[in-house]
């Protein structure tokens, strides 16, 4: 079954929005299979965002990463690393569709709230990064009539 790395970012926890953000995912089915809340250090977020490292926003984007907790969280179900990214929506917020959590909750793209990984070969790299330690092993019971 595909999996996702999500993290809530530090602007989403400080505003309240992580139960919104987790019902979101939860109702459209997926399973959380994974979630801490941590603070990141800049040598961790550079490494999470090294594919980035020659854009100019770069050292804002870590400064922000680094600026408070974030919540990291592992999903599960099918078509979840797309699907999840819809969910999201598109990466600057006054671009995303009323509907998606960037559309209803986010203004500038410097403080977009969410990210998702942007494919099933990302979401491998960052759930390793994210959670050397593994993840519990769960199965629900919903799985055998939604999927
Ligand atoms: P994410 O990785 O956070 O899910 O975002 P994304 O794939 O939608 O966008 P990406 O291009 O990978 O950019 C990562 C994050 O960098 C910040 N950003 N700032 N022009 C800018 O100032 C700018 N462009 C991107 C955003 O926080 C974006 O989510």
């Amino acid at each position: 079954m595909e999996r996702t790395f999500i993290m809530i970012k530090p602007d989403g926890v400080q505003r309240g929005l992580i139960g919104e953000i987790i019902s979101r995912f939860e109702k459209k089915g997926f399973s959380l299979k994974a979630l801490k809340l941590v603070n990141v250090d800049r040598p961790f977020a550079e490494k999470h965002y090294a594919d980035l490292s020659a854009k100019p926003f770069f050292n804002g984007l870590v400064e922000y990463i680094i600026s408070g907790p974030v919540v990291a969280m592992v999903w599960e179900g099918k078509g979840v690393v797309a699907t999840g990214r819809k969910i999201i929506g598109a990466t600057n917020p006054l671009a995303s569709e009323p509907g998606t959590i960037r559309g209803d909750f986010a203004i500038d793209i410097g403080r977009n709230v969410i990210h998702g990984s942007d494919s099933v070969e990302s979401a491998t790299k960052e759930i390793a990064l994210w959670f050397p330690e593994g993840i519990v092993s769960w199965q629900s019971s919903l799985h055998s009539w939604i999927y």
